[in-house]
C-alpha cells in the first residue's frame, strides 16, 4: 500500500497486482455528510480507496469541475453525488467526465427530498446519472463497488460473500417468522 500522490488516500492493489480504482464522493455541503456516511461505510466494507470532498455546483462550481476533469486521470473508477435542494451537482460533475456518477438526493427542507430526486432523476438525454433513494447512499456505495468489481474479481469474490451473508441472514428471519406462525405455535 502507498498513498497516492496528493489524493490523500491509499492506493490498494488489485488480485492481479495493479492498483486499485477509487471512488470520489462528492457533497454538496458539510450538512449533507451524515447521509453520504451510508456509502463511505459501504465502501470501507470492501476496502475500496475513497477521497471525499464538499464540492458544491453553486458555491464553488469551478472546484467542482476541477475535480470531475481530473478524477479518471487520478484513479477514480466512480463518482458519487450528493446533495439537497436543487441538486445540480451530479449532472454538473456527469457533463464533464465520463466516468459513471451516482446521484444521491439528500432531503434538505421542505419538500422530502423530492426536489433533489427530481433534478438529479430527471437528466437531459446524453448526460445520465444514476440515481438511487432519497438519503440512499448506502447503494449508492454498494453500486460504486458492483461497477468497479466487473474489472476487479477479488472485489467481485467479496461482493458474492456479501450477497450470500445477506440471503444467509433473510432466511434465518423466514424460519424464525415460520416458527412464529406455525398452525398451533404458541397457542
Ligand atoms: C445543497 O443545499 C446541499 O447539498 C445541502 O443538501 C443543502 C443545504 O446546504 P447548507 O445550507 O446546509 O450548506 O446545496
Amino acid at each position: 500500500m502507498s498513498t497516492l500522490a496528493g489524493t490523500g488516500h491509499l492506493e490498494r492493489e488489485k488480485g492481479d497486482g495493479s492498483p486499485m480504482k477509487s471512488v470520489g464522493i462528492v457533497m454538496g455541503s458539510a450538512s449533507d455528510a451524515s447521509v453520504m456516511e451510508g456509502a463511505i461505510e459501504a465502501l470501507r466494507e470492501f476496502g475500496v480507496p475513497l477521497e471525499v470532498r464538499v464540492l458544491s455546483a453553486h458555491r464553488t462550481p469551478d472546484d467542482a469541475l476541477a475535480f470531475a476533469r481530473d478524477a479518471a486521470g487520478r484513479g477514480i473508477g466512480v463518482l458519487i453525488a450528493g446533495a439537497g435542494k436543487a441538486a445540480h451537482l451530479a449532472g454538473v460533475l456527469a457533463a464533464v467526465t465520463s466516468l459513471p456518477v451516482i446521484a444521491v438526493p439528500i432531503e434538505s427542507g421542505g419538500f422530502g427530498g423530492l426536489d433533489a430526486l427530481l433534478a438529479m432523476v430527471q437528466m437531459p438525454p446524453g448526460v445520465p446519472v444514476a440515481t438511487v433513494a432519497v438519503d440512499g447512499a448506502r447503494n449508492a456505495g454498494l453500486l460504486a463497488v458492483r461497477i468497479l468489481a466487473l474489472s476487479d474479481e477479488g472485489l467481485a469474490d467479496a461482493y458474492r460473500q456479501f450477497r450470500d451473508s445477506m440471503a444467509a441472514k433473510v432466511r434465518a428471519a423466514d424460519e424464525g417468522i415460520r416458527a412464529r406462525y406455525a398452525e398451533g405455535a404458541g397457542s
